[in-house]
């Protein structure tokens, strides 16, 4: 894999999915360059990624790599280190896919709930409530698959997507995910977790 001569990670404050390349792309050892943007007035992003959204990954000033799942591919296929994707582990797939639909349901939430009140859906918001708190059952009943084990994707999408529930839904998931709440206390003390804490 020929290795880039630069790289500019488009990020933002508050965006957990850019969060999650920030912290694969570092504990990766991958030098690149973390530009935090504003992607609503993000114009200059369009010719790169049609879609408007961070994370968009620019490689050697020309090359897009979006979205998130695509640039944790890049990152892992040009470290040094070796790869934290599942591979065929297709279980280990689907414990990721959770931790991004969950921190998908929780930007929808956030996204509803700061909506004019008259363009707000209570039962669009009940819904996600409802998702968010099955989904954190699920995934407590099977955390040890996700808490043991060497550093890997998966670990990381878990805690910023659960770090991420704490910045805009609620911290009440600690008390019903007692192990969950143990291991990404510990884990979230990483420097790199620590250096892309969601601030506004
Ligand atoms: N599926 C995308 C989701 C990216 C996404 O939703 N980004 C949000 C920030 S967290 C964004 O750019 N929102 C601005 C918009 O959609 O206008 C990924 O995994 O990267």
């Amino acid at each position: 894999m020929t290795k880039p001569k630069s790289l500019v990670l488009y990020n933002g404050p508050t965006s957990p999915f850019a969060r999650m390349t920030f912290v694969v792309g570092t504990e990766l050892g991958i030098e690149f360059e973390d530009q935090a943007i504003d992607v609503y007035n993000a114009e200059f992003l369009d010719r790169h990624n049609p879609l408007r959204q961070i994370p968009t990954l620019i490689i050697d000033g020309e090359t897009a790599v979006f979205d998130s799942r695509s640039i944790f591919a890049y990152f892992d296929a040009i470290s040094d280190k070796p790869s934290i994707l599942p591979g065929n582990d297709f279980e280990q797939a689907t414990r990721i896919s959770l931790f991004l639909s969950l921190t998908d349901a929780c930007l929808q939430y956030r996204m509803t709930i700061v909506l004019p009140e008259n363009e707000r859906s209570d039962a669009s918001i009940e819904k996600l409530k409802v998702r968010m708190n099955r989904t954190l059952n699920f995934l407590e009943k099977n955390s040890e698959k996700t808490t043991t084990g060497d550093l890997r994707l998966e670990q990381i999408v878990a805690a910023c997507a659960l770090e991420y529930i704490d910045y805009r839904y609620s911290s009440e998931w600690r008390d019903m995910c007692p192990k969950l709440d143990g291991w990404v206390t510990q884990f979230s003390k990483r420097a790199s977790m620590v250096n892309s804490r969601p601030s506004e």
